[in-house]
């Protein structure tokens, strides 16, 4: 009640949390070569709850962002700075990070009209007259943080899938090109399975669709649990999903595979009361190729033998 009268509603009051938690996880660099600035512009950000950190010259900002493990979100940089200065760091910055990834909003005089146009130009977001207010500072990073979001927001929107938030056959394909091009140029074999749950019209026709969405939700957090981060996932439609990995021998593979198939088979899913248990069969291509479509046909044809020779297996 309290913030619904400062707030006005409890939608502002929630897009007023939301921003919070938001804030809580972005990391903003901040470039400029005195030091008492920095100290101002940290202390405000920090009131804003960002994560801070500093950089005295372009050069150590370019630094910063490559050996940091953080995801910055954002660069508030200086103009007049020691060897590189802000524009050249934003146009430096603009070679490897678009727009749409990392913001950069430019620190200038509000009587140089010349080197806010010079930063735009460049590629920066926004710019903020110096000296800055709280406020000015606050509206700025919180529009740019959510103009990111909103990319974001595009971005899942059409690489990934409404039912299950899993990638979907688009971003598996432009995502794979870049994989499967690497491997190919060293030499090296890459893997692609698809896996399909046996009798998964059963399921749909005895329990109803619910249920069937229940048990394809839980596709993507079984395979979680047994594959690494960065192994490409995706469904490719109705209970199917397929999946690309680099990075591992065939007998690895092999264990992989069963592993998985024998944590689905493991599985008993409860929904509305209802028990269920369903075991997934898996087709697996292994070798060295440049051509995804190639490996899918194979893998393809895999699980079409599983399927054919009883199910719940796999077959590589
Ligand atoms: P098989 O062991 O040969 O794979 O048998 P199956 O019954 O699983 O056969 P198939 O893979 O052809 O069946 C896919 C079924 O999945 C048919 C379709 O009605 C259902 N399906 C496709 N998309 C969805 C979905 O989003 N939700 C639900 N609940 N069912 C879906
Ligand atoms: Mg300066
Ligand atoms: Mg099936
Ligand atoms: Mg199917």
């Amino acid at each position: 009640y309290i913030l619904k009268d400062s707030l006005g509603s409890i939608k502002s009051a929630v897009n007023f949390i939301k921003k919070i938690i938001r804030n809580y996880s972005s990391t903003v660099l901040i470039v400029d070569d005195s030091k008492l600035y920095r100290t101002v512009l940290r202390e405000d950000l920090e009131k804003l709850h960002l994560n801070v950190l500093e950089a005295c010259d372009g050069q150590e900002a370019l630094d910063v962002l490559n050996e940091t493990e953080e995801k910055i979100s954002l660069v508030l940089t200086d103009y007049y700075m020691p060897e590189v200065d802000g524009i050249e760091l934003t146009m430096r910055l603009r070679e490897d990070y678009e727009k749409d990834t990392l913001s950069i909003i430019a620190l200038s005089a509000s009587e140089d009209e010349h080197a806010l146009s010079e930063f735009i130009k460049a590629g920066a977001n926004d710019f903020l007259a110096k000296p800055h207010t709280f406020e000015g500072l606050s509206v700025r990073i919180n529009s740019n943080l959510d103009v990111l979001d909103l990319f974001q927001t595009t971005k899942d929107l059409s690489n990934k899938d409404y039912l299950t938030g899993s990638y979907n056959r688009r971003y598996f394909f432009d995502a794979s090109e870049a994989i499967v091009g690497k491997n190919a140029r060293k030499d090296e074999s890459i893997v692609v399975a698809t896996l399909d749950i046996d009798k998964f019209k059963n399921i749909n026709d005895t329990y109803g669709h619910d249920v069937g969405d229940a048990a394809i939700k839980q596709i993507a957090s079984l395979l979680k649990q047994t594959l690494r981060r960065t192994d490409l996932v995706a469904r490719f439609g109705g209970e199917e999903y397929c999946i690309l990995l680099e990075d591992i021998s065939f007998e690895d593979a092999q264990k992989l595979f069963e592993k998985i198939r024998a944590t689905f088979e493991a599985n008993i899913i409860t929904i509305k009361d209802i028990t269920i248990q369903y075991t997934v069969s898996l087709g697996v291509a292994y070798g060295k190729s440049s051509d995804i479509y190639e490996m899918l046909k194979v893998s393809d044809n895999a699980l079409y033998e599983a399927k054919n020779t009883g199910r719940n297996k796999v077959i590589i």
